[in-house]
């Protein structure tokens, strides 16, 4: 094997010799690995639900043909439940907290992850993705975790990422020393090291926004995205807009290319004013990685980071991307709650 190739394994195993340590958190991103393997294969079979049996039926075996985020819930949670790496979990797709079984060892960590974003894309072909988030337990001793395991503030996370399953399938992640990025290479099965020591540009001129609902949106982010379209702006050219609608999707994009991605605060419904975006499963971990590729991620008044989480489904403005466009967001969302 050519010894410049660098696979998703390597890479974890020279990050834990050059931190030391028993390997625990090497095995536990090992499984998360393995468990994007076995949904990528899955989600690249989508296509062929329609023809091999529709949802909720039985297939051409006469098995139960599951929705893909359902499958892929279960997928992670048994990839990680039996390791004894793992005290507790959250996921998107689960009301409560996740034990794990009694007849397991539990362990150190504690993962959280939307297990796949954007299922609702699935049937047009649109990329979707996995997104997950890794913190150390508070609770002492080496039982069960508990709910405040699962509510400590993004700062403290231990390692976060994401896979996007698209016309490749990439797994992106950092564990506090930069970002990397491996593309599946499916013949081999392994995800190698394509993108190295991710950087995200400074400024860009891409904003990411469902503009649909501008006219629910506070002062401030109308008067942002005008001035976005305007020749105003720093650029002295309006922004381009691209929105797939696929939070993991368009957040790839504003990492390699930089620019904005926002999903505000708006005033559609006043029982859900945070948006749309969950702090625990997609907020935190995405703004963990876009930070440590010298990127911002911000409600509009603080950083993401900070959040101090009352609850495992809480929601969050979520405005992320390059340090001086989130920051110039900020300047504008003090004007958010003037009439
Ligand atoms: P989901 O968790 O139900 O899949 O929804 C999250 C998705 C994100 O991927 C995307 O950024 C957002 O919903 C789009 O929402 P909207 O259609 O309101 O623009
Ligand atoms: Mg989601």
């Amino acid at each position: 094997m050519n010894e410049n190739i660098i696979t998703i394994e390597r890479h974890i195993l020279e990050e834990q010799r050059r931190y030391g340590g028993r390997g625990d958190f090497s095995s536990l991103l090992s499984q998360i690995v393995l468990a994007a393997k076995v949904v990528s294969a899955q989600v690249g079979q989508a296509g062929l639900v329609d023809i091999l049996g529709a949802v909720g039926n039985k297939n051409i075996q006469e098995e139960d043909v599951q929705k893909l985020d359902v499958f892929s819930n279960e997928i992670f949670i048994n990839a990680l439940n039996y390791i004894g790496r793992v005290c507790v979990m959250a996921s998107e797709e689960e009301k409560d907290i996740i034990l794990i079984p009694e007849q397991y060892p539990k362990g150190e960590y504690v993962v959280m992850f939307d297990p796949l974003d954007g299922s609702s894309n699935i049937d047009a072909n649109i990329s979707i993705g996995t997104i997950f988030s890794i913190f150390r337990r508070k609770t002492k001793g080496n039982g069960d975790g508990a709910i405040e395991d699962c509510l400590q503030p993004g700062y403290a996370q231990y390692g976060a990422g994401y896979v996007i399953y698209s016309t490749s399938t990439i797994f992106v992640y950092s564990t506090g020393a930069g970002v990397n990025g491996f593309t599946l290479d499916p013949s081999v099965g392994e995800f190698v090291l394509s993108y190295p020591d991710i950087k995200i540009p400074e400024r860009g001129s891409i904003y990411s926004i469902n503009e649909g609902y501008y006219n629910y949106w506070k002062r401030g982010t109308r008067e942002y995205i005008d001035y976005l379209k305007s020749e105003r702006n720093h650029n002295k050219k309006p922004y381009s807009l691209r929105y797939i609608g696929s939070l993991v999707a368009d957040f790839h994009r504003t990492l390699l290319y930089g620019g904005i991605f926002l999903y505000p605060e708006d005033l559609r419904d006043p029982k859900r004013p945070a948006g749309k975006l969950r702090l625990l499963y997609e907020a935190n971990p995405l703004a963990y990685v876009v930070e440590q590729a010298g990127g911002s991620a911000s409600t509009g008044y603080q950083r993401i980071l900070n959040v101090v989480p009352s609850e495992i489904h809480q929601r969050v403005p979520l405005i992320i991307g390059s340090r001086l466009d989130v920051e110039e967001y900020e300047e504008f969302a003090k004007r958010n709650n003037i009439e």
